[in-house]
């Protein structure tokens, strides 16, 4: 028996520690610990609702976006709003967050993820005159590697073409990122941390310029997609197949659903997205979404034991490092008891088992070019595949939403901040499932609570001890080289962590809970 340690997971966001005892090279078990303490949720009380809006984007520079979203659902229904926001204030959320979503997306696979797949190294054998690839070339020359090493070695197996291709393309996703934050600026004021999405709409008029601006890079990045992006997945997919079998998980998923396709349904959970709410496991059964199911529980996570076992309405932030037997500052969310994973996998499975046409045949297109069934969706590489044909089924839409604004009409309503009120606000990041929950009293914030896709995903044991999402993904792995154990990196990456927004808490005066080190 052994363990292997992983403190920190690099190429992830935030401080992640991972640990797996290995017996005979397979995975027993797995802990998954963020190391990492901060916060917002507790800052927000007492304060103007609205501060909501602009503080919660502040505990994430990769998805203040759906931050922002969330904050504004959860706002216009706290303010009776949820089902009167103009149909020009809906769409342009709804491009400002699909922008977020592509950007994020491209940026996960080729600067995050795919350095597991691919061997920069073998850049040093191009002779070609790509400026880009002859200036990562000039670095492997002079021995300078960052932030491509340190890494595993051993099991890096596209072809020497392949591996000089793919880190050109890598190169050029920057700018087809920075092409997607302009994109999200254009209705958005800035990137991160945007200044239109506000309760009651957006602050930005629509203009004939705007929607132009818009769709010209929209069309460039379109193309990108079918062009680089989708056929880098599946030429990854085809030569490390056996990673449509590997990091299978728990078994079900949870998605809220995003991009709003009506705003007259107060009701987040049953509102026309195009991405669609509910749950679905392996079986393809869809399960309807309530709301009411999920609570967070703190056994293993450094949280006094009184605080658990609430639901978001009741939530309690109480830290207390070092308690016994826990291990993380991620709560253990569940539905209805159970675990449940999020991402853009539970998105397009529950899409897809709901019998949506366009995401049927995207699936099936990827499912048919490996002879694969449903299941291998519950995979790591079935993670990386939903990811990208989110990313294409968004861009490709948004073309539509563009066409279906109304320049020089309203896309905000006003409104009055209510004495008392509560309420939801549910989207999916991209990263998966985002809930903002608060209460209003005295027309003040009395209490707002997050919960977060990463804390869904990279959760601890609950109370009754059912590890979370990414350990069971772990466990029963086997681990070929315990020395350069990649598959415990493939298989966290392609949860896409982000542990700044797993852990947004902080302790109200700021006195210091412990000091510590990682890595
Ligand atoms: Ni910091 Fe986030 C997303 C949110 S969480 S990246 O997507 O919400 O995992
Ligand atoms: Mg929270």
């Amino acid at each position: 028996m052994s363990k292997i340690t992983v403190d920190p997971v690099t190429r992830i966001e935030g401080h992640l520690k991972i640990e797996v005892v290995v017996e005979k090279g397979v995975v027993k078990d797995a802990y998954s610990s963020g190391m990492m303490f901060r916060g917002i949720e507790l800052i927000l009380r007492g304060r103007d609702p609205r501060d909501a809006q602009r503080y919660t984007q502040r505990i994430c520079g990769v998805c203040p976006t759906s931050h922002s979203i969330a904050a504004a659902l959860n706002l216009d229904s706290a303010f009776g709003l949820a089902d009167k926001i103009p149909d020009n204030g809906r769409i342009v959320r709804n491009l400002i967050l699909g922008a977020a979503h592509i950007a994020d997306h491209i940026l996960h696979f080729y600067h995050l993820a795919a350095l597991d797949y691919v061997d920069v190294t073998k850049v040093a054998k191009y002779d070609g005159n790509d400026p880009a690839l002859n200036s990562v070339k000039r670095f492997i020359e002079r021995g300078e590697l960052a932030p491509f090493v340190p890494r595993y070695e051993g099991d890096y197996r596209l072809s020497d073409k392949m591996n000089i291709e793919a880190t050109a393309h890598y190169v050029k996703a920057l700018e087809m990122r920075r092409k997607a934050q302009e994109m999200l600026t254009i209705f958005g004021g800035k990137m991160p941390h945007n200044m239109a999405v506000v309760p009651g709409g957006v602050t930005e008029i629509v203009t004939v310029d705007k929607i132009a601006s818009f769709l010209w890079r929209l069309n460039e990045l379109r193309e990108f997609i079918d062009n680089v992006y989708i056929p880098d997945v599946l030429a990854v997919a085809e030569a490390y197949s056996d990673y449509f079998e590997i990091g299978t998980g728990c078994g079900n998923l949870l998605s809220y659903g995003l991009w709003d396709l009506e705003g007259n349904n107060p009701d987040y959970t049953k509102r026309k997205r195009l991405i669609k709410q509910g749950t679905v496991s392996m079986d393809l059964k869809v399960g309807s979404l309530d709301p009411n199911k999920i609570a967070e529980y703190v056994k293993y996570s450094w949280y006094a034991d009184s605080s658990t076992g609430k639901h978001p309405t009741q939530g309690v932030t109480d830290p207390q490092y070092g308690k016994k037997g826990a291990y993380s500052w991620v709560k253990a969310p569940r539905y209805d008891g159970k675990v449940y994973e999020v991402g853009p996998l539970a998105g397009i499975a529950v899409t897809y088992a709901s019998g949506e046409p366009a995401v049927k045949n995207l699936v099936d297109s990827v499912l048919s070019k490996f002879k694969a069934s449903p299941k291998a969706l519950f995979s790591v590489l079935g993670r990386h595949a939903a990811r990208a044909l989110i990313t294409k089924y968004v861009a490709d839409s948004m073309p539509e939403w563009l066409l279906q604004l109304k320049p020089g009409e309203p896309a905000y309503i006003d409104y009055q901040i209510p004495d008392q009120a509560l309420g939801m606000g549910l989207t999916d990041a991209a990263r998966g499932a985002l809930g903002h929950w608060v209460e209003i009293k005295d027309k003040k914030i009395a209490n707002y609570q997050c919960v977060v896709p990463s804390t869904w995903n990279m959760s601890p044991r609950d109370d009754r001890d059912q590890p979370g999402p990414v350990e069971q993904a772990l466990i029963g792995t086997k681990i070929k080289d315990e020395k350069n154990p990649f598959e415990i990196g493939r298989i966290v990456r392609s949860f896409d962590p982000c542990l700044a927004c797993a852990i947004h808490l902080i302790r109200p005066k700021g006195e210091i809970v412990g000091t510590f080190r990682t890595g």
